[in-house]
């Protein structure tokens, strides 16, 4: 465990990363850096903390690491925390959802781009962990060492901490290896579910709205089919 604990370095930064930043100011940092690096024996794996458009997320959501490797979290935008979900840690009074005999962690909350946390995964198991100030917003994730196991598995998060992220199954992570966020189960007829629909549907709803607010007041649009692109 000695090589836990926060920093200042921004090393270590994801092709993920780089990719859902193309179009950033930030892109032009990320371009020549490899998805993990080798230290001390184990891997080094990558998970951003980011704020976007009004979402709060960790991406990947999901990932699977093996007994020895580092995840370093690094601060993309806005102000967040990698926090184990032990009742040791700020805002969680519930049951441990990491394995009995792993250590528990807490980043601090970052208010600095490009801050830096990181932790290494000795025990096999599941791993739950959220971010302080967003956890009821659904700014949650998963790490897998090795194997699924421990008390994560036992139950379900609290109810209230997953509005609006869905926390992937310990087997998907592991065979996918790492889920992007948002993580959006596939259903037995092959589509997203119907929370996600209706999630699209509410958006529609306020477009359609909107134009029939826009029509009324300036009687513009009266006679244009707005529709006419379906
Ligand atoms: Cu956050």
């Amino acid at each position: 465990m000695v090589q836990n604990g926060a920093n200042r370095s921004t090393g270590g930064r994801s092709r993920r990363g780089f990719l859902r930043a193309v179009g950033g100011v930030t892109a032009g940092a990320l371009a020549a850096t490899p998805a993990t690096a080798q230290s001390g024996g184990g891997t080094t794996h990558t998970v951003a903390m980011v704020t976007e458009s009004g979402s709060y997320y960790f991406d990947p959501i999901g990932l699977h690491v093996e007994p020895g490797d580092t995840v370093e979290w690094v601060n993309e935008s806005g102000q967040h925390s990698a926090t184990s979900y032990t009742s040791d840690n700020p805002r969680y009074d519930g049951d441990r959802r990491i394995p009995e005999g792993a250590a528990s962690w807490n980043s601090g909350v970052f208010e600095e781009q490009g801050a830096t946390f990181s932790y290494t995964f000795e025990e096999t198991g599941t791993y739950d962990y959220y971010c302080i100030p967003h956890r009821t917003l659904g700014m949650v994730g998963r790490i897998v060492c090795g194997e699924p196991g421990g008390p994560a598995e036992e139950s379900s998060l609290p109810e209230s901490d997953s509005p609006r992220g869905v926390m992937p199954p310990s087997d998907v992570i592991v065979e996918e290896g790492s889920l992007e966020w948002p993580y959006v189960p596939s259903s037995d007829h092959g589509g997203p579910p119907l929370l996600f629909w209706g999630g699209l549907g509410v958006v529609g709803a306020t477009s359609a709205y909107l134009f029939s607010v826009y029509d009324r007041s300036s009687g513009r649009y009266a006679d244009a089919n707005v529709w006419e692109d379906d």
